[in-house]
């Protein structure tokens, strides 16, 4: 499956922003939420530009998500550390021509756990950075606000920043790692590059 035939994907990403104005509505009382999995779309600089905005949806476990945006059943234990997710994502990739790329997965968690939940991004480029490429969300998904405490980047984005404000602004750290330091738990906009 493509992701870009899916029917009806557009409709339910803005439903999910629609929702996003109550999503930070719980309290310190509410039961702890199912760590939830979200692929998310990235926007080419001049789609930005445009308006366009990140499209997202949300799968039950990481091994969807990332089977979604590769294409491919791809096995991923949960608690896999990253060489063994790097390794399954790698020959998904390898195994079949994309029209999507895969550019970072961003991590509740510190060190590439999994766990606590994940956030997959991919850009609408066969290329992603690799041939020159810029990509930016200039906000976040819904539930991902001020969360992002590891990332890893894939698709030639050797540059991931990590932005503390929305739309590319504030402080940022260069991040494929492990841990954030003053910026855990600060991400609201993201820019990928080569
Ligand atoms: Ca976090």
């Amino acid at each position: 499956m493509k992701f870009r035939v899916a029917a009806g994907v557009i409709a339910f990403a803005s439903l999910l922003l629609i929702g996003r104005a109550t999503a930070h509505a719980g309290t310190s009382s509410d039961p702890p939420a199912q760590p939830r999995h979200i692929v998310a779309r990235a926007v080419a600089t001049d789609q930005a530009a445009r308006g366009v905005q990140v499209e997202y949806r949300s799968f039950s476990s990481f091994a969807e998500a990332i089977s979604f945006v590769t294409g491919v059943d791809v096995r991923i234990a949960p608690g896999a550390d990253i060489q063994s997710q790097t390794s399954a994502i790698q020959d998904a990739v390898k195994s079949r021509l994309l029209t999507n790329t895969l550019v970072g997965i961003d991590y509740d968690a510190a060190s590439f756990n999994s766990g606590q939940g994940t956030l997959t991004w991919y850009v609408d480029d066969p290329n992603g950075c690799s041939a020159g490429g810029v990509f930016v969300a200039s906000s976040m998904p819904a539930g991902w606000d001020d969360r992002v405490s590891s990332a890893q980047s894939f698709g030639g984005c050797s540059t991931w920043n990590h932005y503390q404000l929305t739309g590319m602004t504030g402080p940022y750290l260069p991040c494929t790692c492990s841990t954030m330091g003053v910026m855990d738990n600060q991400t609201s906009s993201e820019r990928w590059a080569p």
